[in-house]
C-alpha cells in the first residue's frame, strides 16, 4: 500500500514536543509519510529555547533534492527555517517543484518566535516567511504573527487583505487570544469559515506544528483545503485535550492518541 509523502522544512526540537519532531508525529499518525529536510538544530527544553544553529542552505537544498529526484511528494509543510539563506534556498526549490507540479499544496507555517517568545532565528524571522509566503497555498499565523507580518496592523480584516495577496488560504489562529473560547479563522478570496473550540488550561509545546503539520498530512491525501483544515483542528483539538507532562511546564500534545490510518 502507498502512502502519499508529505515533505518537511523545519528545525530540530530535542524535547521532541514542537518542530520537526511534532511534525513528523502528526504526519504518521494522519497516515501521510514524512519527509525532512532539517533547516536548524535548536538546544531547547518544553519551555525555553537556548540556542538556534542553522543546517548550511546547500544542505537543507540537498536534503529535499534527493527525495524529490525519487518520490512523489503530495504536500510540503515549512516550519521554521533558521535564516534568509535556508529561506531563499527553500524558495528556490519550491519554484522548481511548482514549475513541475503547479498545484502543489504548500502549508507555511509562520513562526516568528516560541511560544515564550524565544528566538527561532539567526536573522529577522518575518523576511523568512515573506520570501516564502507567495509559494504557500495556506499560511497559518496567529494573532500576533498576523499583525506581525503587516507592519503592527492590529485590523485583521486589513491583515488578510495584505496576507490574500500573495497567498490563497489565510487560517488566524485565535489561540493567543483571550476568552473562554479558540475562535480560528478560514479566508480564501471568496469565503470565510469559522470555528469555535473550547479554550483548554494550561499551555501547549509544539500546537501550532501539529496543526500545520496535520493539515498538510490531510491535503497530501487528497481532502480538499476546507475539509482539511477542519479536519485537523480536531486532531489537534483532540491531542491537546490528552496532551501529557513529561517535567514542569508546557506539556506536549499527544499527537497518537487517535490515529487515523484512512482518514
Ligand atoms: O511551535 C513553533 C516551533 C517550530 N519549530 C521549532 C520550535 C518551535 C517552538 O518552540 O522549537 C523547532
Amino acid at each position: 500500500m502507498m502512502r502519499p509523502a508529505v515533505l518537511v522544512f523545519a528545525g530540530s526540537d530535542p524535547s521532541g514536543g514542537a518542530g520537526l519532531q511534532a511534525d513528523i508525529t502528526a504526519i504518521a499518525a494522519l497516515g501521510a509519510h514524512p519527509l525532512t529536510s532539517v533547516t536548524a538544530l535548536t538546544v531547547q527544553d518544553n519551555d525555553r529555547v537556548f540556542n538556534v544553529h542553522p543546517v548550511p542552505a546547500l544542505l537543507v537544498q540537498q536534503q529535499a533534492q534527493a527525495l524529490i529526484d525519487k518520490i512523489d511528494i503530495a504536500a510540503v509543510k515549512i516550519g521554521i527555517v533558521g535564516n534568509r539563506a535556508n529561506a531563499e534556498a527553500i524558495a528556490d526549490t519550491l519554484r522548481a517543484m511548482k514549475q513541475r507540479r503547479p498545484d502543489l499544496h504548500v502549508v507555511l507555517d509562520t513562526v516568528l518566535a516560541s511560544g515564550h517568545g524565544d528566538r527561532l532565528s539567526e536573522d529577522n524571522p518575518a523576511f523568512a516567511v515573506m520570501t516564502l509566503l507567495p509559494f504557500a497555498t495556506l499560511v497559518t499565523p496567529n494573532l500576533p504573527e498576523a499583525a506581525a507580518l503587516c507592519g503592527g496592523n492590529q485590523d485583521v480584516d486589513a491583515q488578510v487583505e495584505n496576507l490574500l495577496q500573495y497567498c490563497p488560504n489565510v487560517l488566524i489562529k485565535g489561540g493567543h487570544g483571550a476568552g473562554p473560547d479558540v475562535v480560528n479563522r478560514l479566508y480564501t478570496r471568496d469565503n470565510k469559515c469559522t470555528w469555535t473550540w473550547p479554550r483548554l488550561a494550561g499551555s501547549f509545546h509544539g500546537t501550532g506544528c501539529t496543526l500545520a503539520s496535520a493539515t498538510a498530512a490531510l491535503l497530501a491525501h487528497g481532502k480538499a483545503m476546507v475539509d482539511a483544515v477542519e479536519e485537523a483542528q480536531a486532531y489537534c483539538h483532540q491531542a491537546l485535550q490528552s496532551a501529557y507532562a513529561i517535567t514542569d511546564g508546557q506539556r506536549i500534545p499527544n499527537r497518537c492518541a487517535f490515529p487515523e490510518e484512512n482518514p
